[in-house]
């Protein structure tokens, strides 16, 4: 109900009578009252007006199912959302709903993650309020040795959304990294349950620093925020339905081709290192490469030094700058 309300009031450009809502919605001027407050309190600031009634001056900086859906205008992704003020690690939240049979496209979103979790182990800063934690559950029908593709198609989507949002230039550093002014703006982390042939469900954990404005030590020369970039604080939700508008729009056409093509120069116009040198670090090896994109699946293709190419598969790699992140 507190959806509907809101969605109502961010539709109409004048004021909204108490007594238009609850007939609207079939309930009383005092339920009514109470959703108002209730928003209000979420740090909504709408305006009440005698014999007017009620508009949206301003809408909160909030993560709610209500802030989300009332805004999303995607058709099956993020239609259903699960909100935590705080939680473990959002892609653990989604794996117990995968494993509780809930849908395809539902998200979970966070406001603060105590255990969030980055790629082989690694931990994710994820404070109260400031970014976007968030899951997706898909359930493609699929091989399991494309499930990598998916953090491929997230990326741009997430690229694409950020600028869009902010006005900011974004680049994606291959394969799960968003950059900002050679920054990490983003991190995705893709997980899935699988047999041999088949895909159970996947989960696209995204972390995104939006109004963040101060990080851990050990991770302040790499990383950034978008509100840091641009100076102005973003409403997380606008670009969470953004995201999901952009994300369901390219695994559409990625399911139905079944492979990359279709995005790859897209996808190689952010590619931040295209036609630099990288190292490549497996087991703690490091060779130097020149990248040059990436190939239909998704994976990364480099050159040696003789000229030769060579395919590189996410997973086992991370990819760095000669100089430093990017
Ligand atoms: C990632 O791993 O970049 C994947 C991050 C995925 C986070 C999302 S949040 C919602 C969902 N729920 C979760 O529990 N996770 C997902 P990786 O490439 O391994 O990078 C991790 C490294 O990035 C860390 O070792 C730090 O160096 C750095 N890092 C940690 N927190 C960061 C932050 N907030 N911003 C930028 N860099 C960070």
């Amino acid at each position: 109900m507190k959806t509907k309300i809101l969605s109502l009031l961010r539709n109409s450009n004048t004021y909204v009578s108490g007594e238009m809502i609850s007939k609207e919605f079939g309930v009383s001027r005092t339920a009514v009252w109470k959703y108002i407050n209730q928003l209000r309190e979420e740090g909504y600031q709408i305006e009440s007006v005698t014999r007017k009634g009620y508009r949206l001056i301003e809408s909160a900086d909030r993560v709610t199912a209500s802030e989300i859906l009332s805004q999303n205008r995607a058709k099956w992704i993020g239609q259903e959302i699960e909100y935590f003020e705080v939680t473990d690690s959002t892609n653990l939240r989604i794996r117990d709903f995968a494993e509780a049979g809930r849908a395809d496209g539902l998200l979970a979103v966070a406001e603060q993650q105590t255990g969030g979790k980055g790629r082989r182990g690694r931990s994710w800063e994820s404070p109260s309020r400031t970014g976007i934690w968030m899951s997706m559950l898909l359930r493609p029908k699929i091989e399991p040795q494309k499930a990598s593709m998916i953090t491929i198609v997230s990326a741009l989507a997430v690229a694409k959304s950020i600028e869009k949002i902010s006005g900011l230039e974004t680049k994606i550093k291959w394969p799960n990294d968003i950059v900002i002014n050679g920054k990490k703006v983003c991190g995705i982390l893709t997980e899935m349950s699988a047999e041999m042939e088949e895909v159970h469900y996947i989960i696209v954990g995204i972390g995104i620093n939006a109004n963040t404005q101060e990080f851990a030590e050990e991770i302040d020369y790499m990383a950034t925020s978008i509100a840091r970039e641009s100076g102005k604080k973003i409403k997380r939700a606008a670009l969470i339905t953004e995201f999901c508008s952009q994300f369901e729009q390219y695994y559409e056409t990625f399911l139905s081709t079944g492979d990359l093509a279709f995005m790859k120069e897209d996808y190689e116009d952010y590619l931040i290192n295209i036609g630099k040198e990288v190292k490549i670090i497996k087991n703690q090896q490091e060779r130097v490469r020149r990248a040059l994109g990436i190939n239909e699946l998704g994976e990364l293709i480099v050159e040696r030094a003789d000229g030769t190419k060579e395919i590189i598969l996410s997973g086992e790699v991370s990819v760095r700058g000669l100089y430093g992140y990017v």
